[in-house]
C-alpha cells in the first residue's frame, strides 16, 4: 500500500473553491487513496475537516474527525456523496475556521442535528445523526461541495473585509 501525501491546501478567493462538485460514482483504489491524502492533510493542517474540492478535486468526497481531546482516540471518517437527510430545527452557534481561510473565525448559526447518508470507503451505504461540533463540521464540508463559505453566512462588508485580507494574503505567500 503506498503512503499518503499531503497536498497543498486553496486559499480563498479561487474560483475552484465556488463551484459545484460532481458525486462520485465508482468507488476505486484511486478515491480511496485520495480520501488517505485527505485525511493526512487534514491532520497535518491541523484541521478538523476537509472537502476534496479545498485541494482543488472538484468531487462530492468530505473527510472529518472532531474528536480534539488530546490522547482521545481518534475518529477519522471519509464521506462519499454526503447528503442531509434532515435538519433539526434547533440552531447552535459555532466560532467557525476554514483551512481555506487562514485565521479568520466567525460565528455562524446552523441546525444543531443533522442526519447524514453517505458512501463509506468500503462502499457501503451509511446513515447517521450528527450533533454539537461534528454537526456544525458535517455542514461546514458539505456546504464547501456546493462552492459555499462559511463568510457566506456573513454579512457582506464582514465579508468582504476578510476576502481582502485574504487576497493580501495570497499576495504575500506568492512574493514568498
Ligand atoms: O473545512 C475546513 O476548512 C476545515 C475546518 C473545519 C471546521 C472548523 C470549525 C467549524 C466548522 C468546520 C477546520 O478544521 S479549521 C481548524 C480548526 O477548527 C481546528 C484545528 C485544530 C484543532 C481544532 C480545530
Ligand atoms: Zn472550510
Amino acid at each position: 500500500m503506498s503512503r499518503a501525501m499531503l497536498k497543498p491546501i486553496l486559499i480563498h478567493p479561487d474560483p475552484r473553491l465556488k463551484k459545484l462538485a460532481a458525486p462520485v460514482d465508482d468507488l476505486s483504489d484511486e478515491l480511496r487513496a485520495l480520501a488517505s491524502d485527505m485525511l493526512e492533510t487534514m491532520y497535518d493542517a491541523p484541521g478538523i475537516g476537509l472537502a476534496a474540492p479545498q485541494i482543488g478535486v472538484s468531487k462530492r468526497l468530505i473527510v472529518l474527525d472532531c474528536i480534539k481531546e488530546e490522547g482521545a482516540t481518534p475518529r477519522p471518517m471519509a464521506m462519499f456523496n454526503p447528503e442531509i437527510l434532515a435538519s433539526s430545527e434547533e440552531t447552535n452557534v459555532y466560532e467557525e475556521g476554514c483551512l481555506s481561510i487562514p485565521e479568520v473565525f466567525a460565528e455562524v448559526t446552523r441546525p444543531k442535528e443533522v442526519e447524514v447518508a453517505w458512501i463509506d470507503s468500503d462502499g457501503n451505504a451509511r446513515k447517521e445523526v450528527f450533533d454539537g461540533l461534528w454537526a456544525t463540521c458535517v455542514q461546514h464540508e458539505i456546504d464547501h461541495l456546493d462552492g459555499k463559505l462559511f463568510i457566506d453566512y456573513l454579512k457582506p462588508l464582514k465579508r468582504q473585509m476578510i476576502t481582502r485580507k485574504m487576497q493580501k494574503l495570497k499576495r504575500e505567500l506568492a512574493r514568498g
